[in-house]
């Protein structure tokens, strides 16, 4: 089996041990002065012990099966025989990439070190914060290995941690006086936004980082975009913000505002850096990091920093960082896995083969199919744009001076046909339904059968074996149920429009068929039908509309093209894609 492609027909976990016996001193943030998460269910630190616990079932089988101290079998001639009761042992001390508890059992799992360096670490007392895992090491070398239940259609195994499990993390926040700093990604403004982060953060104040500004065209003006983002956020959201900056994590820029902006808003409080998977919150916090150090601050770390990388779901815990010249924290947290957004729905290796999270490209389509070496009389009427393999867009009416501009990853090929040559969409939707409910009686057959079994199982197994095999479906299947289930905006921490988290469903062979489901029908209609007299130059495009996909980095612009002094200009469009997906209309961004 693929790293990144689990699809384990039935797998049971069991509930994992902590080994606290070894031998350890004072935990390396506790000797810094830095407060971390509590360690332990008795704990009485920064963070309830359902957090943590929630931290301790991150295990996994990927594809060592092989090293799974049990197995169990649901009796021959089952369909899905040999599920796996896993059992690690989770060991003192985190992994200063991802925030997970290390355990050095499987190598497949997060937070694995190998047994030798855990012991040598463990000699010279230097377990907490010192290690990183094996997961980390990969995701650092660019390998995309998932670890999050729902990812790319990963279905729920031991050793995925849950979108739930991770949210669960955050839940402390809003209890404590902290600066919150959220971090949404320019290329995917309104998806990565979190429209609800009130419910997580409370009355805390906070600090919006835009980051990835340096992935939009070059030309981009980042004063005309901090002023729409205010808008957006503030007047639009109706958001209360302690400021706004624009930053390029990457290439450093306006970093040292945002590290500006920290120091005069914190007063005296730790500082929370959240946002959606993928935003680049931990490449955003090693950029503040190295500012600080810059600036004189030596006492802030400069290795062992949170691991940044492409695959959603790397930050699996709460990671505290030594920051403010000694005087206070700032923290790294776990993405909120936002079930809508393209980058969860799609495998690590999609996400790679589709180019998504690279620079945008700016793409003007003309209404014409093949050699056709005039355009169309009516405009894109009647036209289909397909934008790679994953995006659908129909126009279904639209007068003739409307046109369009796609801002998208340069892997992301956009192809013009006749919409009749293309299968209907709602044609489509009704399979998509169909194929739904057919999987979900499956689902519930083989659930049914996997409870016989397990009757039989508890007969013929050794009591310790049963009672592990137990524990773990209660858990295994307290999880699927999470993530099977459509999650309302409390479970997710999303959008208004949350739509279901039906990515399971996905399985090996559609990747031909990622253009699933109608999403969402959008018109737009240029009301001021002087418009065009406005523009200082009538031959160039004036932006109407942007229409954006969520995860997408990128979107759809609706413009009016020309000199059409008079008359009135309107686009009708259907959006097909991926099930699950979100997409937004908005005012346009000020990106050329
Ligand atoms: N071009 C560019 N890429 C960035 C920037 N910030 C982050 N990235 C990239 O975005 C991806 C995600 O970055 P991370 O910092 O791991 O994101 P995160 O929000 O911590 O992700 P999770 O821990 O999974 O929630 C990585 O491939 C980063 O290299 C930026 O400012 N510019
Ligand atoms: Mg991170």
């Amino acid at each position: 089996m693929h790293a990144t492609a689990f699809r384990a027909p039935y797998v049971a976990s069991a509930a994992p041990r902590r080994d606290d016996a070894a031998p350890c001193r004072a935990p390396r943030a506790a000797r810094d002065g830095v407060p971390r998460p509590a360690a332990d269910s008795s704990s009485s630190a920064a963070f309830p012990a359902a957090a943590r616990r929630a931290r301790l079932i991150c295990l996994a089988s990927r594809d060592d099966t092989a090293s799974a101290p049990r197995r169990w079998s649901r009796g021959e001639g089952g369909a899905r025989a040999d599920a796996e009761v896993l059992e690690v042992t989770r060991k003192r001390g985190d992994c200063y990439g991802c925030g997970v508890a290390l355990q050095t059992d499987l190598p497949s799992v997060s937070g694995y070190v190998p047994p030798a360096e855990y012991a040598t670490k463990a000699h010279h007392r230097q377990l907490d914060g010192m290690m990183l895992c094996a997961r980390c090491s990969e995701l650092s070398h660019g390998r995309m290995v998932n670890a999050v239940a729902g990812q790319g259609g990963a279905r729920l195994q031991t050793g995925l941690i849950t979108p739930a499990q991770l949210r669960e993390q955050l839940s402390a926040i809003r209890e404590k006086k902290a600066l919150v700093v959220k971090v949404v990604d320019a290329t995917d403004f309104h998806g990565s936004f979190l429209n609800k982060v009130r419910d997580v953060v409370g009355g805390n104040p906070i600090l919006l980082v835009l980051t990835k500004v340096d992935l939009l065209p070059n030309d981009t003006n980042l004063e005309a975009l901090r002023e729409w983002v205010t808008h957006e956020a503030v007047t639009v959201r109706r958001l209360t913000l302690a400021g706004v900056v624009c930053v390029s994590a990457r290439k450093g820029l306006g970093v040292k505002t945002a590290v500006g902006a920290m120091f005069a808003e914190r007063k005296g409080r730790d500082v929370y850096v959240l946002g959606a998977a993928n935003v680049g919150k931990s490449t955003f916090i090693r950029a503040a990091l190295k500012a600080m150090r810059e600036e004189g601050n030596f006492g802030v770390p400069a290795k062992r920093l949170p691991t940044a990388s492409a695959m959603p779901g790397t930050t699996l815990g709460v990671i505290p960082l030594r920051a403010f010249e000694g005087k206070g924290a700032l923290y790294d947290t776990p993405g909120v896995f936002l079930h809508h957004r393209l980058n969860s729905i799609l495998s690590g290796d999609d996400l790679k083969r589709f180019g998504l999270g690279g620079s945008l490209r700016r793409f003007e389509p003309k209404p014409r199919v093949g050699d056709e070496t005039e355009d169309r009389a009516n405009g894109f009427a009647g036209l289909s744009l397909l934008w790679g393999p994953l995006l659908r867009v129909d126009v279904v009416a639209a007068t003739p001076d409307a046109g369009l501009v796609f801002f998208g990853p340069k892997g992301m090929r956009v192809t013009v046909v006749e919409t009749e040559s293309l299968p209907d969409a709602r044609v489509l939707d009704a399979r998509a339904s169909a194929e739904r409910e057919r999987s979900r009686a499956s689902a519930r057959r083989e659930a049914a059968a996997a409870e016989a079994d397990a009757d039989v199982s508890r007969r013929v197994a050794a009591p310790s074996a049963a009672a592990a095999a137990d524990a773990g479906r209660a858990a295994s299947a307290a999880m699927e149920d999470e993530m099977l289930r459509v999650p309302t905006f409390e479970d997710v921490c999303s959008d208004d429009s949350e739509s279901d988290a039906a990515t399971s469903f996905l399985t090996d062979d559609d990747d031909a068929s990622f253009i699933q489901r109608l999403v969402r029908e959008v018109s737009v209609e240029d009301e001021d039908e002087d418009s065009a007299l406005d523009s200082d130059d009538s031959d160039s495009a004036r932006a109407l509309r942007d229409v954006s996909v969520s995860g997408m980095n990128g979107w759809v612009r609706v413009t009016r093209v020309g000199n059409s002094r008079g008359d009135a200009c309107a686009m009708r469009m259907r959006v097909l894609g991926p099930r699950g997906l979100e997409v937004f209309d908005r005012e346009p961004m000020p990106v050329t």
